[in-house]
């Protein structure tokens, strides 16, 4: 399908594949069973612009927005999609600086995150608080000109490797979700460290650990936006990231797709290729089709969120849920037409069924996206 890319998004998109297929790929399988972070392929990405291809160009980016994320989150996924999330990852942390960092907040992270020397990374998520995000237990406590934070986030990505941290904290408990503030921390602050590496189903090589604040202060500058913004600087962070996991899914069902295609042609029974088999073929159409429909709504719905949309939690929540229950059916599917070895560790494919499950999960599971687009849908209904 055409889907009438500007002549920019096309090259952002043929330098990520290239750098998918020649440096990703042969990498993957090893990276996912040592756990491996890619520093290399941030490098790569770093030396060839792309890091910060959703940056404005006046903090060093090449100013696109989140399809321009989307379509280098996809490429990478198609080889390895924990890889990709170091970048993704780096996304979701530092879109909260982009929408409501201030002047000097932008000016001073984003040219290092543009440029691929910093990552950042996204501290929302506790032990008791998942989908409840305004469950969250962590304080901040303002003292004098320093915020002190105390608490403890769970499930971090890129935790322990980005340099910066947007986290969401309480500032006043009466509040409720009102009562949120969001901070940038920066690594090596005194009273901040890392818990061990999570040893993961999926995504392995991506870093996922716990960030510990132990009296932690940082300087009241780095509160973003005010007081008491924290749950809504983490809301329009995921409508506007969500996507981006969708663009995650949908890499890892094409590259899946891709694999299965192949070994469909060369894989030979009954004396010939079984891709002449109509059983097979009917599963391929119908990858096919559940790809090319979650292509259609992830894009429409990053070009409809940079069109500057005010509000689009229902679009982003739908295409995260098309796309990631896409990438869970095509991978198994996928497993099963190359049937026993597909199921070997020997062949990419068992990897990617694993790295799609958490495409299901996290940035809000699949069951709290169907609340968000039910909810909105009821909005919408209401003022008819
Ligand atoms: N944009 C702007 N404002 C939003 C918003 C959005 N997308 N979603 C909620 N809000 C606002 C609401 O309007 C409400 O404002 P008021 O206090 O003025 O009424 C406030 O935020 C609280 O919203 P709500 O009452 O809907 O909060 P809930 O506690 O019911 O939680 C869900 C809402 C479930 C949607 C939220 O907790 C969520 O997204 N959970 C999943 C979290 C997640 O994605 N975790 C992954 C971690 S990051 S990897």
């Amino acid at each position: 399908m055409d889907y009438f890319l500007t002549e920019e998004q096309q090259m952002i998109k043929e330098l990520a594949a290239k750098i998918a297929d020649e440096k990703i790929a042969p990498i993957a399988i090893e990276y996912d069973e040592q756990g491996k972070f890619p520093h290399e392929i941030i490098k790569i990405l770093a030396d060839s612009d792309l890091c910060g291809v959703y940056i404005a160009e006046e903090y060093g980016g090449l100013g696109g927005g989140v399809f321009e994320m989307s379509l280098v989150v996809e490429q990478l996924s198609r080889a390895c999609g924990g890889i990709s999330l170091a970048f993704a990852g780096t996304g979701l942390g530092t879109f909260p600086i982009i929408l409501f960092g201030n002047e000097e907040q932008k000016k001073k992270y984003l040219p290092d995150i543009a440029s691929g020397k910093k990552l950042a990374a996204f501290g929302l998520t506790e032990a008791n608080a998942g989908s409840d995000a305004a469950g969250i237990q962590t304080t901040a406590v303002l003292a004098g000109d320093e915020y002190v934070l105390n608490g403890t986030k769970q499930w971090i990505t890129n935790g322990g490797e980005a340099d910066v941290y947007t986290v969401v904290a309480c500032t006043n408990r009466s509040k409720g979700a009102r009562g949120f503030s969001a901070f940038i921390v920066e690594k090596d602050t005194p009273g901040f460290t890392f818990g061990k590496k999570e040893n993961k189903m999926g995504i392995r090589a991506s870093c996922t650990r716990e960030l510990v604040f132990d009296n932690c202060r940082i300087p009241r500058e780095n509160l973003l936006s005010k007081e008491g913004m924290g749950f809504i600087v983490a809301m329009k962070t995921l409508d506007r990231t969500r996507p981006g996991v969708a663009a995650q899914a949908l890499g890892i069902a094409q590259g899946a797709f891709e694999e299965a295609v192949k070994y469909s042609k060369q894989r030979v029974q009954f004396g010939q290729p079984i891709s002449s088999f109509q059983a097979i073929q009917h599963m391929m159409a119908d990858m096919a089709i559940q790809i090319e429909a979650s292509r259609a709504l992830v894009y429409q719905t990053c070009k409809f969120i940079d069109s500057g949309a005010k509000n689009f939690s229902k679009e982003s929540a739908m295409a995260k849920v098309m796309a990631s229950d896409t990438a869970m059916k095509v991978t198994t599917d996928a497993i099963q037409v190359m049937g026993g070895y597909g199921y070997m560790k020997e062949y990419p494919i068992e990897k990617k069924m694993r790295d799609a499950k958490i495409t299901q999960i996290y940035e809000g599971t699949n069951q709290i996206q169907r609340n968000v687009i039910a909810l909105e849908l009821i909005k919408e209904l209401a003022g008819k």
